[in-house]
């Protein structure tokens, strides 16, 4: 997903690491269980790890990359409705880089859901 010309992109924990393949822990949490964001400078090559879990991402023409994170993932209830079921968007600015909680819930895992 591009986010201007910056390419985002997920990093899997578990794939990286040694020849183990204990993973890496990306974002910090302790686990080695997340996808996390990272983003690729298209100039410089250089890769910046969000240190953020997502389940996916959005991009834009802008300078804005979607992240869509599972609030179970960090037991924080993003969109504050007092449950921890929802996926809620938050905004990366490559700018100014900071991550912005928009505080809406993209899809929730209803245990009926069809499909
Ligand atoms: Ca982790
Ligand atoms: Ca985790
Ligand atoms: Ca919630």
């Amino acid at each position: 997903m591009f986010a201007g010309e910056w390419l985002g992109f997920l990093e899997l924990e578990a794939d990286q690491g040694g020849a183990q393949g204990t993973g890496t822990d990306a974002n910090g949490d302790g686990d080695v269980l997340d996808a996390v964001a990272c983003v690729l400078d298209p100039v410089t090559g250089g890769i910046t790890n969000l240190r953020q879990d997502a389940v996916d991402l959005l991009g834009s023409d802008d300078d804005v990359l979607l992240l869509l994170r599972p609030e179970s993932g960090s037991n924080t209830d993003w969109n504050e409705d007092g449950d921890l079921d929802d996926v809620v968007a938050h905004a990366y600015d490559r700018i100014a880089q900071t991550t912005t909680n928009v505080r809406c819930a993209w899809r929730r895992r209803h245990p009926q859901a069809r499909g």
